[in-house]
């Protein structure tokens, strides 16, 4: 099925000078990855374009060696200027961009688009390309581009591969589906590189991360009420860190690993005095469990927020203070 959404990006794409790519506020593989992707196909087929790319935070060592990763700049000034489009990827709502603040500034006569995957997107886009059924941002790009005959050259095939490793975990959780692993094939075939970007993205960790790991992993325990395994990690012990996808990588690790439970739960706190969790399950909708603390995602990774501090029981367990819903 051909993408309206995408047909109407393309009509506008014809009559744009400025284009502000902008990727979801917490960088990952796909939202990373999904936006270099772009930005070649726009430097590449559309020559006349002026192009910058956004993300509110500063990108992850494991992603700087994607293309076009220069591009990108942490500055909110951007937003003061006048853009005929500006492209999101990977956030659900423009809260996840990080730019809600920002985009009121900017002069009006610019078109949002939207491309997205996940089931929490509201569709806040003038252009929406959101197909809920897409394991990753990169795989919604994978498809218009195709579907159009549009060229998906050896640069922008890692940059979508990027993005099918990282919300796969390298193929092992449940969203892993028939048309991932095709599209993966057809990445490497079109000169993807994948052993470095797997090793690069996924498996390279910092001896200090490592040794959270250890920590986190000596606390994992059984919920048996709610078949789930939990653990928790107190702010000073991963803010210290210089490595915001660590935790992300435990999650993903314990998710493909952790047999007995349906679900497992790894809780953060944060010094600003919340509580953030990350649920992934293989078996179940996890999303309706953080739905009840007004979180969202994906059926199979969801997360969720608390206003609150982490308290470590006797016993061996965890409980939130100041429990209220954010
Ligand atoms: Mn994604």
């Amino acid at each position: 099925m051909i993408d309206t959404g995408f047909s109407e990006l393309l009509h506008r794409l014809r009559h744009a000078r400025r284009v502000l790519v902008v990727s979801d506020g917490r960088p990952d593989g796909d939202s990373i990855g999904s936006s270099t992707a772009t930005i070649g196909w726009l430097k590449r087929d559309y020559p006349h374009l002026q192009i910058q790319a956004f993300c509110r935070e500063a990108i992850p060592p494991s992603l700087l060696s994607l293309p076009h990763i220069q591009s990108f700049t942490t500055d909110l000034g951007l937003f003061r200027e006048s853009w005929d489009l500006i492209i999101m990827h990977d956030a659900s709502n423009v809260e996840h961009g990080g730019i809600e603040d920002a985009l009121p500034n900017t002069p009006p006569g610019y078109t949002l688009v939207n491309i997205d995957h996940h089931h929490s997107n509201t569709r806040y886009g003038q252009i929406n390309i959101v197909q809920t059924d897409a394991c990753a941002t990169t795989e919604v790009l994978h498809r218009c581009w195709t579907q159009n005959a549009i060229h998906i050259d050896e640069r922008m095939a890692s940059s979508l591969l990027a993005g099918l490793l990282t919300d796969t975990s390298s193929f092992t959780n449940s969203g892993t589906t028939a048309s991932s692993l095709a599209m993966a094939a057809d990445l490497k075939q079109r000169g993807a590189q994948y052993a470095e970007l797997q090793r690069a993205t996924l498996s390279r960790q910092s001896i200090e991360s490592l040794q959270l790991w250890g920590t986190l992993l000596a606390r994992l325990h059984k919920r048996t009420d709610l078949n789930l395994a939990i653990t928790y990690a107190f702010a000073h012990e991963h803010e210290s860190l210089d490595d915001e996808e660590a935790l992300n990588g435990l999650s993903n690790m314990l998710n493909a690993r952790c047999g007995d439970v349906e679900a497992i739960i790894l809780l953060k706190e944060t010094s600003d005095g919340y509580i953030k969790g990350s649920c992934r399950s293989t078996q179940r909708d996890i999303s309706k469990f953080c739905a009840i603390f007004g979180g969202g995602g994906h059926k199979k990774a969801s997360g969720f927020k608390l206003k609150g501090a982490l308290e470590a029981l006797p016993s061996g367990g965890v409980r939130v203070r100041e429990f209220s819903s954010h």
